[in-house]
């Protein structure tokens, strides 16, 4: 089943966030087979982030993602990937529509909430990044098809 990678960041667990978020992907049907509350290291934010090291905001976002904890999940399920991107909205939450995470919640492009991953690939290499294997757990919650 496929899995993706997403993240309460600093500005989320400051604003009390955490359990809205984690709210909204169990009610939309999802499973959450890891979590933990953690500090990112400057070495992994600028691993996590390495695909924007050339952008001029690189130093505020690594800075920033850095700044206090996080809470670091896997979430499985059909089409997780692309879904939660959606339930996230858009990047800037002045673009992000009302109904999405950071719609309702995000007011600047550097305090967005919430990380996904943005595909499988990501997905993949952020789950190996964040998460040891034995983290990551494989359970049944329901004896049923559309509860993953
Ligand atoms: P994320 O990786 O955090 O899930 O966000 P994303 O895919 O929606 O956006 P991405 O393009 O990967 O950008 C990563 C994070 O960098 C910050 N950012 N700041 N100041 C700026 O113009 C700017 N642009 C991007 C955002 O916090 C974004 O989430
Ligand atoms: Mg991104």
């Amino acid at each position: 089943m496929e899995q993706t990678f997403l993240m309460v960041k600093p500005d989320g667990v400051q604003r009390n966030l955490t359990g809205e978020i984690v709210n909204r992907f169990e009610r939309k049907g999802f499973k959450l087979v890891g979590a933990k509350l953690m500090q990112i290291s400057d070495e992994l934010a600028k691993t996590h982030y390495g695909e924007h090291e050339d952008k001029p905001f690189f130093g505020e976002l690594v800075g920033f993602i850095t700044s206090g904890p996080v809470l670091a999940m896997v979430w499985e399920g059909e089409n997780v990937i692309a879904t939660a991107r959606n339930m996230m909205g858009k990047t800037n939450p002045l673009e992000a529509a009302p109904g999405t995470i950071r719609g309702d919640y995000g007011v600047t492009v550097g305090k967005n909430i919430i990380h996904g991953s943005d595909s499988p690939e990501s997905a993949q290499k952020e789950i190996n990044l964040f998460f040891n294997d034995n983290e990551i757990l494989s359970y049944s919650k329901q004896d049923s098809e559309w509860v993953y």
